[in-house]
């Protein structure tokens, strides 16, 4: 079956903007309440959010999608679902993250039209560099470092492959894995356009101060 063409990433100037700053929010990892801490790290200055919600019933995810569709308009902020086209189309996410295990990026594509912001993880140069002409808007790359947060991430690939990885894509890549306020900025010479990040903001204490913290690092 031919692939649809690659739409013009002129369509999406702000992207790289609104990638700046990524929170990947997941229930099973934070501490307190989920939906507060959604909140206190926009406040911070989180630019996106990704819902990944596992093992949950899908009227629990889709509860907890509408909720954060609200708190993201309010802010201005990017919202995405992770794995979940249809949650993403039902509740007006802005576009969906997929792995290479989900559906295919054309085919979400297919579903979510033009303006629809499709996100994948490769875990290849090859898939990096094949993403665009299959219709990802950007590419989440990582574990850069190493993380204990999801159990199946594997070896850390490090900055390098960061670099080489951001070269490849031709869409704009955000680092993932192992990020602090510490090593945030070093993701970002390294060539990705912002970082995303899960315990750094909703296992810290004081979620806005830890956004705060990120921000402050990547902007330095
Ligand atoms: N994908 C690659 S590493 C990772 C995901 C979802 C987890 C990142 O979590 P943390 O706590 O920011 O290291
Ligand atoms: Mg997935």
């Amino acid at each position: 079956m031919p692939r649809p063409a690659a739409r013009p990433r002129t369509s999406l100037p702000e992207l790289p903007s609104q990638l700046r700053l990524y929170l990947v929010a997941d229930p099973d990892h934070t501490s307190g309440d989920f939906v507060a801490m959604i909140e206190a790290a926009l406040a911070g200055g989180v630019t996106s959010v990704q819902l990944r919600c596992k093992g949950r019933t899908d009227r629990e995810v889709m509860n907890l999608a509408r909720a954060i569709r609200a708190a993201t308009h309010k802010h201005g902020a990017l919202f995405l679902v992770n794995d979940r086209v249809d949650i993403a189309l039902a509740c007006g996410a802005d576009g969906v993250h997929l792995g290479v295990d989900d559906l295919p990026i054309e085919d979400a594509r297919k579903l979510g039209g033009s303006t629809f912001v499709v996100g994948f993880s490769p875990e290849t140069d090859e898939q990096a560099q094949s993403a665009r002409s299959r219709g990802a808007d950007y590419l989440g790359v990582g574990p850069v470092f190493g993380t204990s947060t999801k159990s199946d991430a594997g070896a850390a690939i490090g900055l390098e492959t960061i670099s080489r990885r951001a070269g490849l894509a031709g869409v704009p890549i955000i680092g993932i894995g192992g990020i602090t306020a510490a090593n945030a900025r070093s993701v970002i010479d390294a060539g990705a356009v912002g970082v995303a990040v899960v315990s750094a903001i909703s296992m810290h204490g004081d979620p806005k101060r830890a956004a705060q913290s990120l921000g402050r690092s990547i902007e330095r």
